[in-house]
């Protein structure tokens, strides 16, 4: 018998309550489940564990608030579909205060967030949506007449977690764009303590249930990078894992939106894709549960760097990305090799490993950057080899 089967065999009374509770099937239960622990990258066999702590797990009351933002991490929620959000709201959380869901307003609303807060003394989790302004003396939001930066500190004290969600409660986001008037800032700076930071614009639902459920499985937070990020959702660059590397690495590129390369599903590293700077796992696990390829790149635009302070609402979204490190992907997807014909990424790496010049890697490569396209597409035009291979980017 499998270890599933063995887990819903041993526990099949609870789980028909559950079954009943949730409005699930036990296959859309453990599909949920086996997402979750997927995206966690936790070993066969843990979506059991995290089936038990749903079922058997009192719902952490869950304190949501909003600041600077545009609610698309709210959204962003609502269109996950393993569960959807109301059934995560009533069923894997107790969401006792989010000012666009909640059906209390004005003091009602006060109320419930203060009695919640009162009942769940250091025990509840503080969900943060958006950035703080902090610019002369925080004037600039207001919540039923308290300003954000003290509201803020009010509800974390006596939270058992505090999480940003997005990029503006992570680092500032969007409101923080230079000459940022407010001064929006993140949670942590307003709290001056470290705090988990789901990052996106909006960041993958996905990785904000999955932190919730870590903490219902195991009673704490995942672990998190030195920016708060939890390692098993921001450990890696996108570039990475992308579906074009391969063209990256054989130095295939899209030059212009709708070019030959574009129409062929080259990579955007020419149009600006910031994903060789930016760690998030956008190309391994998708959006909105719409099939496969749907990410930004998927749909063939260039990765903005969203996730990633510094980078996203910071650089133009067509300048050339910078490369961070040269880690050879996980996974080659299947390519055209005989297409290929500028040194590979691997060999580059290579080569400047041997000369003992790790920066020299990311310099040899750029320097590679569009030249087999370049030749390909002055071939294409029927120009000789050599006007071609002098072709620079
Ligand atoms: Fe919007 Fe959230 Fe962007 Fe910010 O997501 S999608 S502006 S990260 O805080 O609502
Ligand atoms: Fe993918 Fe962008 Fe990297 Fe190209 S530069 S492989 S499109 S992440
Ligand atoms: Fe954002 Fe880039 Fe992912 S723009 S959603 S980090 S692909």
């Amino acid at each position: 018998m499998e270890r599933n089967e063995v887990f819903f065999d041993e526990n099949r009374e609870s789980l028909d309550k559950l079954e009943k509770r949730l409005d699930l099937s036990r296959r859309e239960f453990l599909q949920f489940c086996a997402t979750v622990a997927a995206t966690m990258g936790l070993p066969a066999g843990a979506e059991a564990a995290i089936a038990k702590a749903v079922e058997s797990a009192k719902r952490p009351s869950v304190i949501w608030l909003h600041f600077q933002e545009c609610t698309g991490c709210s959204e962003s929620l609502l269109r996950a579909e393993h569960p959807t959000l109301e059934k995560l709201i009533l069923d894997v959380i107790s969401l006792d205060y989010h000012e666009t869901l909640m059906a209390a307003a004005g003091h009602q609303a006060e109320a419930a967030r203060k009695s919640a807060m009162k009942a769940n003394k250091g025990k509840y989790v503080l969900v943060v949506e958006g950035a703080i302004p902090v610019k002369d003396n925080g004037i600039y939001c207001k919540i039923g007449g308290q300003k954000a930066i003290d509201l803020v500190k009010e509800c974390a004290a006596d939270a058992a977690a505090v999480i940003a969600i997005g990029s503006c409660a992570s680092w500032g986001g969007m409101p923080s764009t230079d000459p940022n008037p407010t001064g929006a800032s993140s949670v942590a700076e307003v709290l001056g303590k470290p705090v988990v930071t789901i990052p996106g614009c909006p960041p993958n639902p996905y990785n904000f249930l999955a932190t919730v459920v870590h903490f219902l499985t195991f009673g704490k937070l995942p672990e998190v990078d030195k920016l708060g990020r939890p390692k098993f959702a921001y450990g890696r660059l996108i570039h990475e894992n992308c579906e074009r590397r391969a063209h990256f690495d054989a130095g295939r590129f899209a030059m212009e939106f709708g070019d030959v390369g574009h129409r062929q599903g080259y990579c955007l590293y020419k149009l600006g894709c910031k994903g060789p700077e930016t760690y998030a796992n956008c190309s391994t696990i998708g959006f909105g549960d719409a099939g496969e390829n749907n990410w930004p790149v998927g749909c063939g635009h260039p990765c903005i760097g969203c996730t990633e302070k510094g980078v996203g609402f910071a650089k133009p979204i067509h300048q050339v990305a910078k490369m961070l490190n040269v880690a050879p992907p996980l996974q080659y997807p299947r390519i055209v090799e005989e297409q290929g014909k500028a040194a590979s990424f691997a060999a580059a790496a290579a080569v400047a490993a041997i000369a003992g010049a790790a920066a020299g890697a990311a310099i040899m490569l750029t320097r590679n950057l569009g030249l087999s396209h370049a030749a390909e597409e002055a071939e294409k035009a029927g120009k000789s080899t050599g006007a071609a291979d002098q072709a620079k980017v």
